[in-house]
């Protein structure tokens, strides 16, 4: 491969009280994200989840593999391949797999094997890991941190989707080896996780929960 070289950094240098500003109006605007499990069925620009996409594929990562891929499900047949697969899987764990104290841990999200949200979400967004590459000559190229790649850039397809004014859920069906399947792809991909989005339903509730203050979750030294 030739090499890339260099090219200047395109920074913006703010004022300290600009700084201090901008990090406060950011704090603010996530602290009113919430993981929402009653959606409306208001459909969504296309666009809209394109531009977030693009967001989410500017996060920084292992050797710049950019180990992800996201697919972004509107189809309703597929949707509800996605449901039933998943609430079968949820409803092993809810009713046998899932030990006690995790169910406890639970409780007061409410959350249960039903999934209607999968359904009524405008937008399934899969996104899957690539633990390699595979190259156009058959070859395989190796992927690096591809965890933490994949973690780190749908944080920012969350923060993305969020500041675009659409509401989130981060969910994890266990095991989700059904969505490779699902969605035919290929067998160096593996399901990471779906952030389900779209408007909230008019009268969502979320869990009255807090996160932790401070003090509690930095050191400085
Ligand atoms: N995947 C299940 C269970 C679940 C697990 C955790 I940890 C959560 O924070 C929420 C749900 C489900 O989606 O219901």
């Amino acid at each position: 491969m030739t090499e890339p070289g260099f090219v200047p950094l395109e920074f913006h240098e703010y004022p300290p009280e600009t700084m201090q500003q901008r990090a406060a109006d950011l704090l603010a605007e996530l602290q009113r994200r919430r993981s929402v499990r009653e959606f409306s069925d208001r459909p969504v620009p296309r666009d809209l989840i394109a531009t977030c996409i693009r967001a989410a594929g500017t996060a920084p990562n292992g050797a710049n593999k950019q180990p992800w891929h996201f697919v972004a499900v509107s189809d309703a047949s597929v949707k509800q391949q996605i449901r039933a697969a998943a609430e079968a899987e949820e409803r092993a764990f809810y009713e046998q797999r899932a030990p006690q104290d995790w169910l406890d841990d639970l409780a007061p999200l409410g959350t249960t094997w039903q999934k209607p949200f999968l359904e009524i979400a405008p937008y399934l967004i899969v996104v899957l890991a690539q633990r390699f590459e595979r190259l156009p000559n058959g070859d395989t190229s190796k992927n690096y941190y591809v965890q933490e790649s994949v973690g780190i850039a749908t944080g920012m397809l969350i923060t993305a989707l969020h500041h675009a004014g659409l509401a989130t859920l981060t969910h994890t069906p266990s095991p989700m080896d059904f969505l490779g399947k699902i969605l035919q792809r290929p067998d160096n991909e593996r399901p990471f996780l779906i952030v389900v989005t779209g408007y909230p339903a008019d009268d969502a509730q979320v869990p009255a929960i807090t996160k932790k203050p401070l003090d509690d979750i930095a050191t400085f030294v």
